[in-house]
C-alpha cells in the first residue's frame, strides 16, 4: 500500500476543545486541557502514525481579541498554520451561539484552497441548537447553499467521550497526499521538553484556580537538574504580573501551591519517567506579556512567525 502523509491545523476560538481532540486521537496527553480560556499558547504537534501513513496534527492557541505581545503571538500562531498544512479543522462548541471569532476564523478560511473539516464539538452536551448559525456564517460570506461548498465537511464529534474521533481520522487521511513518513514513526510529538514541563504546571494552576486565576499566569523552567540518585531536580518559577496576586496563587499557609506541586510532580513524573523533585516559587514580573526576553524565555520564538 502507498503511505500517505500530511499535516493538519486544529483551529478556533479558545475552549471550544481542539487541545482535547488532539490528545483524543493521539491516546496520550500531548496537550494542556482547561476550561480557562487561552490554556493553549503554543502551536504544539502531536503526530500520529499507523499503517496509513503519518497525520502531524497542530493544536493552536484559541484565536481572541486580545492586544498585547502574547495575544499577537498566540493569533498569529494559530491562524498562520493553516498556511502550511493539507487540511483544516475548525472547531467550534456547538452547544454555544457563533460570535466574532468564528467569523474571523471564517473569513481566513474562506479561500485557504483545502479541505475544512467542522468539528461540531460537544455533542455530548448538545443536540446542535446551534449547528444552523454557523452553517449560516459561511452562507453569507459565499452567498451559496452549504451544499455547494466542496470543501466543507460538517463533522459531529465529542472530543471528550472521543466519539467519532476515529471517523475523523479515517476521513483526513483520505484527504492526504501521498508521501513517506515526516517524522520516526513511534515519535508523538516534537514539543520541547522544557515547555511541555512548564505547560503542566500551568494546567494545574488553571484546573486549582479556575475563575481565580490572574490572567497573566505563566511558567518559567529555570532549572532541571541531572538525577542525583534516582530524582531529578526542577525548578519552575510562577510568573504573576502584580505583588498582590503573589498571594492568590500561594493560597493560605501555601495551600494551593502545595497542591498544584504534588498533582504537576505526578504528571512530570510520567513525562520524563523517573522521580521528580519539584521546587515552586512565585515571582512578580509587571508586563511580562510584553517583554520580548521573558517571552523568549519561555519558548515564544517570535522569528518562526
Ligand atoms: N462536554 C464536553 N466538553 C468538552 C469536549 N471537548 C472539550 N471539552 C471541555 O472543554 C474545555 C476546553 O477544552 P480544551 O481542549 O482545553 O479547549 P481548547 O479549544 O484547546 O482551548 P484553548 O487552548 O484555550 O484555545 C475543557 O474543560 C474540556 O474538558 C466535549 O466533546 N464535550
Ligand atoms: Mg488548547
Amino acid at each position: 500500500m502507498t503511505l500517505k502523509s500530511g499535516m493538519v491545523a486544529i483551529v478556533g476560538r479558545p475552549n471550544v476543545g481542539k487541545s482535547t481532540l488532539l490528545n483524543a486521537i493521539l491516546g496520550e496527553k500531548v496537550s494542556i486541557v482547561s476550561d480557562v480560556p487561552q490554556t493553549t499558547r503554543h502551536q504544539i504537534r502531536g503526530i500520529h502514525t499507523d499503517e496509513r501513513g503519518q497525520i502531524v496534527f497542530i493544536d493552536t492557541p484559541g484565536i481572541h481579541a486580545g492586544k498585547d505581545k502574547l495575544d499577537k503571538y498566540m493569533n498569529r500562531a494559530s491562524l498562520g498554520s493553516i498556511d502550511s498544512v493539507d487540511a483544516v479543522i475548525h472547531m467550534v462548541d456547538a452547544s454555544e451561539k457563533t460570535g466574532l471569532e468564528e467569523k474571523h476564523v471564517i473569513s481566513r478560511l474562506n479561500k485557504c484552497g483545502k479541505p475544512i473539516i467542522v468539528g461540531l464539538n460537544k455533542i455530548d452536551i448538545t443536540k446542535g441548537k446551534f449547528v444552523p448559525e454557523y452553517i449560516k456564517l459561511w452562507e453569507e460570506i459565499r452567498g451559496v447553499p452549504m451544499t455547494e461548498m466542496k470543501d466543507l465537511i460538517l463533522f459531529p464529534l465529542s472530543a471528550l467521550k472521543g466519539t467519532n474521533v476515529k471517523k475523523l481520522v479515517d476521513l483526513l487521511f483520505e484527504q492526504m497526499p501521498e508521501g513517506p513518513l515526516l517524522y520516526d514513526k513511534d515519535t508523538i510529538t516534537d514539543f520541547p521538553k522544557r515547555m511541555a514541563m512548564a505547560d503542566l504546571i500551568r494546567e494545574k494552576l488553571f484546573l486549582l484556580m479556575r475563575e481565580e486565576i490572574p490572567h497573566s499566569i505563566a511558567v518559567i523552567i529555570e532549572g532541571v537538574q541531572p538525577k542525583k540518585g534516582k530524582v531529578l531536580h526542577i525548578r519552575a518559577a510562577i510568573l504573576v504580573e502584580r505583588e498582590s496576586q503573589k498571594e492568590i496563587v500561594i493560597g493560605k499557609a501555601g495551600a494551593i501551591l502545595k497542591q498544584v506541586g504534588s498533582e504537576a510532580r505526578k504528571d512530570l513524573e510520567e513525562l520524563v519517567d523517573s522521580k521528580v523533585f519539584l521546587e515552586l516559587f512565585v515571582k512578580a514580573t509587571s508586563n511580562w506579556r510584553e517583554d520580548y526576553s521573558t517571552l523568549e524565555e519561555m519558548g515564544f520564538i517570535f522569528s518562526d512567525l
